[in-house]
């Protein structure tokens, strides 16, 4: 698998619950590296051009309300098949069905609550790392 970048956001109800570093610890616990961060809030424009994938979908409004209901930070993750991982630190989109010990389980309310956004594959993380940083925004990691 090799080497890879991941975008991840997270998402307004866990920056709200002051979080972050429990989170970003997840990550380094991991072994995942963190190459570029920042906090914005977004705008609806940027979360429906963020999401396009799911416009039309019935919860397409209340998935852009809740991401621009406050700030997040998006970061992008580095390591040995970053993509997959940070999946699996995840857990499932729906924190009741999270594996226990998964970010979701531990910090997500609910389904559109859920704590974190990553990256589902290689070719969405290079359009959502593109999204939100430039190339000279991406830091060489020893
Ligand atoms: P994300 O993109 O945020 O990392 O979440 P995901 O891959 O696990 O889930 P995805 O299918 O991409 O859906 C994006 C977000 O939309 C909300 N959602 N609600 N009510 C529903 O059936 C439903 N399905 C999806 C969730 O907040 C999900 O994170
Ligand atoms: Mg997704």
């Amino acid at each position: 698998m090799g080497v890879q970048r991941t975008l991840s956001i997270v998402k307004p109800d866990a920056v709200s619950k002051n979080v972050i570093g429990e989170i970003y610890s997840r990550f380094e616990k991991a072994g995942l590296r963190i190459v570029a961060a920042k906090m914005l809030r977004l705008s609806r424009e940027q979360a429906e051009g963020f999401y396009a994938e799911h416009k039309g979908r019935p919860f397409f409004p209340a998935l852009v309300d809740f991401m621009t209901s406050g700030p997040v930070t998006v970061q992008v993750l580095e390591g040995e098949g970053a993509v997959l991982q940070n999946r699996e630190l995840m857990g499932a989109t729906n924190p009741k069905e999270a594996a226990a010990g998964t970010i979701r389980a531990d910090f997500a309310e609910s389904i559109d609550a859920n704590a974190v956004h990553g990256s589902d594959s290689e070719e969405s993380a290079a359009r959502e790392i593109a999204f939100f940083f430039s190339t000279s925004e991406l830091c060489e990691r020893v």
